[in-house]
């Protein structure tokens, strides 16, 4: 079975764990999103795509979810030393040397879906992982600080704020402009099943949605899309995804996202069995929907993820 799965960060990462132990012998391709990524000391670091691969391949820190285990951070403390930041991004060592081998290879002309296919060589995920784009899309968010509106980086509205202040915007710069990177609209067209998993539905899903063909293609391959809720019980069970569903008029709860992405899109949704009151709504809305448990943190690594998974592809069957 060939599955397509959008994913972002953290929740795609572990969602995409669980996917792998529910369906051995899938063939899955990860279609990153890249409006995460920043330029800090002259490296191209990409959050999302790196929080895949170090997941998948076994390197990941579990406690944070992103970034190396066992890391070091010296080079970040000799940066300060000599007054270059930002202090604010939590650059480890071993994280990198990842940054140095891609922004080497960038600079030596390889797109970026060909490095990020370098650098799994190493890492072994055992998906292909392919970032939405070779272009550069950048994710802004307006914001209003001190009575003045600005528009900041994503990871800075993220990791500097802590999304302290709302977003009253979210644009992902670049995007209507990028095109697919290879292989991400034939992976869709050959695909027996794409998988949303709960991923952030504005910066994570909603980015690799905005680059122009994607969402036309999965629309075109006529086969069962399927999400899982990143909203459990009218919050995101980390990250910051009511702030930025709020920018695009969305309400912070699990029907309300799969409406978001609305039956021309989605054939089937998950939510938690806490959210069972929302099955209905979805349903009236054209969307099948059953409500099981959501929750990715549980002691046996992945276990909860690999139900998570088996759920999703029972429904992808219903639907089909
Ligand atoms: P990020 O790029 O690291 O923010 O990761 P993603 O975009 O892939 O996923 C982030 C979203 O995953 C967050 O907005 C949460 O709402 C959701 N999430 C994280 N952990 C869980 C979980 O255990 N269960 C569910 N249902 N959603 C989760
Ligand atoms: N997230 C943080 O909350 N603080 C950090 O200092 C931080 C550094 C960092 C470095 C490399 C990397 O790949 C990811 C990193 N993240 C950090 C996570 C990441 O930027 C965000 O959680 C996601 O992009 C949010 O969608
Ligand atoms: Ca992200």
């Amino acid at each position: 079975m060939r599955i397509v799965v959008l994913a972002g960060g953290i929740g795609g990462a572990r969602f995409l764990r669980g996917l792998k132990a529910a369906a051995p012998d899938a063939d899955i391709t990860v279609i990153g999103n890249t409006g995460d990524d920043i330029h800090l000391f002259g490296l191209k670091v990409c959050p999302d795509l790196d929080t895949v691969m170090y997941t998948l391949g076994g390197g990941i820190n579990e406690e944070q979810g992103w970034g190396r285990t066992d890391e070091t951070f010296q080079v970040k403390s000799e940066l300060a030393a000599y007054g270059v930041g930002p202090e604010w991004f939590g650059l480890g060592d071993r994280d990198f040397a990842t940054h140095i081998v891609r922004t080497q290879m960038l600079g030596a002309g390889y797109p970026l879906s060909a490095v990020t296919e370098a650098l799994c060589d190493r890492w072994q995920p055992g998906v292909r992982l392919i970032p939405m784009t070779d272009d550069r899309v950048e994710t802004h968010v307006a914001v209003e600080v001190d009575g003045e509106q600005k528009a900041i980086h994503f990871q800075e509205y993220w990791v500097r704020l802590r999304a302290s202040v709302d977003a009253l915007a979210v644009v992902p710069v670049g995007a209507e402009q990028a095109k697919p990177a290879p292989g991400v609209l034939e992976a869709i067209a050959t695909a027996d099943v794409v998988l949303f998993p709960p991923s952030n539905p504005v910066v994570s899903i909603g980015t690799i949605l905005a680059v122009p063909g994607i969402r036309e293609a999965i629309a075109e391959a006529g086969v069962p899309v399927v999400g899982l809720s990143p909203i459990v019980g009218d919050a995101p069970v980390r990250g910051m995804a009511d702030k930025v569903l709020a920018a695009v008029g969305v309400e912070a709860g699990a029907a309300a996202v799969a409406e978001h992405y609305g039956s021309g899109l989605l054939d089937g949704w998950l939510v938690d069995t806490v959210d069972a009151g929302a099955v209905e709504r979805v349903e009236s809305a054209g969307i099948r929907c059953r409500a099981v448990p959501l929750i990715m943190t549980d002691p046996e690594e992945g276990t909860a993820a690999a139900a998570m998974a088996r759920e999703a592809l029972a429904l992808a069957e219903e639907v089909r």
